[in-house]
């Protein structure tokens, strides 16, 4: 090393500052672009659906890629029956208002504008029973296992001869007062996990959990699992969703 001449030095040195130099200018440029890219974001006026339009398409990236790997032998992961929790959360009352009667209460079929098939309770439970164990998600955070049974939404297409129905996109639910409602994509309402469900931990579903019929969709989050069904229809477009209109991702998937 003592031969290194005194020139070579100075060389090693300038281009050391050099880098150095380079360095923090890129780290306070990617400093500056990120405060500039953040204040963009947060000032950016919010449209129809409350979210600021650059995050909704973010959100459609999303739901696209896993529309993608989503397939219909994709299921939420099943648990034993004793694992599920005895005393099950109840969250969410939207469309839950006093005490639901099933001597009036009929489940409304829209199979197309002007033509509603109108079924029972007992209609229903005639057809034949599935039990799903699985843990349950609220996007608030929090999740337990639970356990339901109902009949198959898939069995009840076939058993209603709902054929062109399940050829289009959407599914749309609304309790009887309207004040809470959902739309769910075909694939997933079509899955072996779905069900139009009328029991929790073997009894009667409670009203304050969706007394008579409510959905239990597994692979989609607590917002989607509408309790009290009043009427269900069929669509192409999105159906109106509760939530989606408050600024949560429509798809809701897990
Ligand atoms: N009719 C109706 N269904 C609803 C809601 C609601 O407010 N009204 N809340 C949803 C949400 S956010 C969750 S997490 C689940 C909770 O179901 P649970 O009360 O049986 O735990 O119901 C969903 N279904
Ligand atoms: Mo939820």
């Amino acid at each position: 090393m003592k031969n290194i001449s005194d020139n070579t030095k100075r060389t090693v040195q300038r281009e050391i500052k050099r880098r150095t130099v380079i360095s923090f200018s890129v780290f306070f440029l990617c400093v500056a672009c990120g405060i500039f890219l953040f204040a963009r974001l947060y000032n950016e006026p919010t449209s129809a659906d409350n979210v600021q339009p650059t995050l909704r398409k973010a959100l459609k990236v999303n739901e696209k890629i896993f529309s993608l790997f989503y397939s219909k032998a994709r299921q939420a992961k099943a648990f034993k029956k004793s694992d599920a929790v005895a005393t099950v959360r109840v969250n969410g009352g939207a469309g839950m208002d006093g005490i639901l009667d099933t001597a009036t209460w009929r489940l409304k079929v829209a199979r197309a504008p002007g033509d509603t098939l109108t079924l029972t309770l007992d209609d229903i439970k005639a057809l034949p029973k599935t039990e799903v164990v699985f843990d349950f998600k609220c996007v608030e955070g929090w999740s337990q296992v639970t356990y339901w049974g109902g009949v198959r939404f898939s069995d009840f297409m076939k058993k209603y001869n709902l054929v062109t129905q399940s050829s289009m996109k959407y599914v749309g639910m609304i309790t009887p007062d309207a004040e809470y409602y959902v739309g769910n994509d075909m694939p997933s309402m079509m899955q072996p996990q779905t069900l139009l469900c009328y029991e929790m931990n073997g009894k009667p579903i409670p009203q304050n959990q969706g007394y008579p019929l409510r959905l239990i969709i597994p692979v989609k989050y607590g917002i989607k699992h509408l309790k009290r069904i009043g009427v269900m229809y069929f669509s192409n477009d999105k159906p109106a969703d509760y939530w989606a209109e408050r600024g949560y991702d429509y798809y809701s998937g897990l």
